[in-house]
């Protein structure tokens, strides 16, 4: 034990008994004794964690698909779809319901289980909201589960895309609120959980999580991952980017963050959020195999899986299925997808 002491062991498990119905209420202090417990007995108690809730050797796979790219009017300090940044990201129009279900065909057969669409907007009109319940419509009767992520939405909106069949919205909270304002000024992270509200409110599946290597510090990591467990109840899926630095955003040339530390940060969102799936996201092409199986080790069970992600690389397909085969990974059965 190090000096945490007894405490990673106190508050994690007071997370693990919360079970997923009732969130127990994580103080900043108690994430901030995981991160700074040994690495070892982190990660030791994150695969107590994950075994306790899922098979540690299966691992969820979501296809990312960016159905409408670039042009968005926000300042998110990450982001290559932004318009007010020079990143080479082309404008495109959204796309059309036969184009989507061909790509969502194809990645169901190379093995994903769910896919998420995107689209660079503020907030979508309503116009595009009904395109996007078509596209929605008809990838879920495929037999894949469907998730978006479209930005903010407004009264009824989130109320027609479950209609539609939706069966998770990504809508992330991005950084810890001392840091958010750093990062994007215009909408609040209050409007971030307005829309997360109303999602919940219509019955769609909760996807929110955040990026790490922003040049933010541990304590702005540790107060991302305490709101999100302290979410009532937490999201269902939590995905944990690592900035993927693109030129012409303001965040490139951002120093990168110590691997171990995103470990850790993965191992905190599984202790915490204890039968959440925790994806490994963006940031993947930039990652070693090694680091990749620590993050399986911390209890990450999902993973963005394709050769891209929205505008951005994501590794080989193939390459995922060798790394795979070496770990002795298996990809999720859609069966053992839960199906509430
Ligand atoms: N426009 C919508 C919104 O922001 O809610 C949906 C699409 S947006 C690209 C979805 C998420 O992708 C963002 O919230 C952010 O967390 C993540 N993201 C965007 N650019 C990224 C980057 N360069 N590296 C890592 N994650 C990124
Ligand atoms: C999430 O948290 N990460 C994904 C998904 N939700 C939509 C997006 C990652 C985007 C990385 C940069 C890009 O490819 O444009
Ligand atoms: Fe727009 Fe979403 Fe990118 Fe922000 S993250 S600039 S809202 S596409």
């Amino acid at each position: 034990m190090t000096d945490a002491g007894g405490s990673i062991h106190e508050v994690a498990d007071a997370g693990e008994q919360a079970g997923h119905d009732r969130s127990e209420f994580w103080t900043l202090d108690s994430v901030m004794a995981l991160f700074d417990s040994s690495f070892a007995d982190l990660l030791y108690r994150a695969q107590q964690v994950h075994r306790k809730h899922f098979d540690a050797n299966s691992v969820q796979l979501s296809t990312l698909l960016s159905v409408k790219t670039g042009g968005c009017p926000e300042d998110c300090a990450y982001c290559p779809q932004a318009a007010r940044f020079q990143t080479g990201v082309e404008n495109e129009q959204l796309m059309s319901t036969e184009e989507v279900v061909s790509m969502a065909r194809a990645a169901k057969e190379r093995g994903a289980t769910r896919f998420c669409m995107g689209a660079a907007w503020r907030s979508p009109k309503q116009r595009d909201l009904e395109k996007v319940s078509e596209m929605v419509r008809a990838v879920k009767s495929l037999g894949l589960e469907t998730c978006a992520t479209l930005g903010m939405l407004q009264d009824g909106q989130a109320g027609q895309l479950k209609t539609a069949g939706l069966d998770y919205y990504n809508h992330n909270i991005d950084t810890g609120a001392d840091y958010y304002g750093e990062i994007i000024s215009t909408r609040t992270q209050q409007d971030r959980y307005d829309t997360l509200a109303s999602v919940r409110e219509a019955g769609i599946h909760v996807c929110c999580g955040g990026i790490v290597g922003m040049g933010e510090s541990r304590s702005t990591r540790a107060e991302l991952i305490t709101s999100l467990a302290n979410m009532d109840p937490y999201p269902e899926s939590v995905p944990i980017n690592n900035l993927v630095q693109v030129e012409g955003t303001p965040l490139h040339g951002t120093d990168n963050i110590d691997p171990f530390e995103f470990v850790r940060t993965i191992a905190c969102a599984r202790i915490t959020m204890p039968r959440a799936m925790v994806r490994l996201s963006a940031g993947r092409e930039q990652m070693s195999d090694e680091i990749h199986a620590l993050c399986f080790l911390a209890g990450a069970n999902s993973i963005f899986y394709g050769d891209k992600l929205l505008t951005t690389g994501n590794p080989q397909a193939e390459s995922d299925r060798q790394l795979f085969n070496r770990l002795g990974l298996v990809p999720m059965a859609a069966e053992d997808l839960r199906n509430d």
